[in-house]
């Protein structure tokens, strides 16, 4: 059983008062609050570790390269990897998936297919599309039914002759829907197909092991793990990783450089060209502690009886919507409320304090499916209580009452 309140010390901003309210925040999905270790880490490194990672003899630019490839190793562990040489970090989830897709984008052909499900984030969609915009590439959509759950009967019939490539988000930004990727990479891969499973949502909540899953690629971006900003990870099977040209060129990615010719350097170094935020993947590294000491199925279990609470509560509301139905879901909400729009909920919810939050959550083809525009979202950290459910739903009716 964990101790909530004594995690909550650990997270300042919850202390906080919005529009004169105490804070209760439930935008967990967008980003994660940081406990004060992972703060801490980021002092300590540029109060006693800020020199530039893989380029000095000297002894400080050894300890912070140190700490990053540390990061990489925990990381390796948190997720399974076989190696660190299959560990890239990158800016975050968004980047990680171009990384793949401009690097694959290189070899495809006219004709050539990629497989998305309808509840895609944006960055799993557009990145296919700026390369749709150099070769005509076709995305074949799996539908969904009317829980909020893949088709996964439609999904086995749209592998062709073409198809190079599934991507597919491992839980619904939107619905919380837990999509069952280890079945889906298995039936993709009775066809030779490669998955990229973009783990932004899940990566917080769930065990993720890619060697189990048989992952080729997998995203993920530590902001929304209790990490810090601007930190991402994309994990790829080093066989692909190892055919696969470099996505940005620059320092650190090279082996030799001439004017005539380039070679570039060993994985995972080949697609990390720049100064990476060495910073924030030290603290990464805390934050990956953080969640280890917790235990990510007491973080699981948490956010589980939270859902379960909160839906139970809200679905007393009259008129009461709710987007995404599956018994499968991590601790996220979508919901709307008889005809009031999900703006004007959101913006009264805000002036009692509550964080949520509206609109199309980056997921317009998904909204469009659904025939709206706009939910209001509830996503719940390990930070959260029953307590701020309650004080939700006595927000969530005045201001129903009000806007009806
Ligand atoms: N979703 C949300 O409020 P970045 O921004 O690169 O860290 O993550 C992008 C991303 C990719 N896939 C999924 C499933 C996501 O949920 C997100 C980020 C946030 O839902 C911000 S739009």
């Amino acid at each position: 059983m964990l101790d909530i309140n004594k995690i909550r010390a650990e997270y300042p901003i919850l202390d906080l008062e919005m529009n004169g309210r105490k804070l209760v925040y439930f935008d967990t999905a967008a980003t994660s609050q940081t406990p004060k270790c992972v703060v801490d880490k980021i002092t300590e490194m540029y109060t006693t570790k800020k020199a530039n990672v893989h380029r000095g003899v000297h002894e400080l630019s050894q300890q912070a390269t140190e700490e990053m490839e540390n990061t990489r190793e925990k990381v390796r562990k948190f997720i399974n990897a076989k190696s660190t040489k299959e560990i890239i970090f990158t800016r975050g989830t968004t980047e990680a998936i171009n990384l793949v897709a401009s690097s694959l984008g290189e070899k495809s052909c006219h004709g050539d297919e990629i497989i998305l499900t309808v509840m895609e984030h944006h960055s799993n969609i557009v990145p296919w599309q700026l390369i749709q915009q150099r070769k005509r590439i076709q995305l074949r959509v799996v539908p969904m039914n009317e829980k909020g759950e893949v088709r996964e009967d439609v999904y086995e019939d749209l592998f062709t002759e073409n198809t190079r490539l599934v991507a597919l988000s491992h839980v619904s930004n939107v619905m919380g829907t837990i999509n069952p990727i280890k079945k889906m990479i298995e039936i993709a891969h009775k066809h030779g197909i490669p998955v990229l499973v973009d783990g932004a949502q899940s990566t917080p909540h769930i065990k993720i092991d890619v060697q189990n899953l048989d992952a080729d690629f997998f995203a993920f971006s530590a902001h929304k793990m209790y990490g810090p900003t601007g930190v991402g990870v994309l994990y790829g099977k080093e066989k692909f990783l190892e055919s696969m040209t470099p996505y940005q060129g620059g320092g650190e990615m090279i082996g030799t450089v001439s004017f005539e010719k380039t070679t570039f350097a060993e994985l995972p170094f080949k697609f990390e060209a720049g100064t990476p935020d060495f910073v924030g993947i030290a603290a990464f590294g805390t934050a990956i502690d953080y969640i280890n000491e917790l235990g990510i199925d007491n973080i699981a279990q948490h956010e589980h009886e939270l859902l379960e609470y909160a839906t139970a509560e809200m679905l007393k509301i009259p008129n009461m919507r709710i987007f995404g139905t599956s018994e499968n879901k991590s601790g996220v909400i979508s919901f709307l409320v008889g005809n009031i729009h999900h703006y004007d909920l959101g913006m009264l919810l805000d002036k009692m304090g509550i964080a949520v939050r509206t609109g199309h959550h980056c997921a317009q083809p998904l909204m469009n499916a659904f025939g709206i525009e706009g939910t209001v979202r509830v996503s719940f950290g390990i930070y959260n209580t029953f307590e701020e459910i309650d004080r939700f739903i006595v927000a969530l009716k005045k201001a129903v009452d009000m806007l009806s």
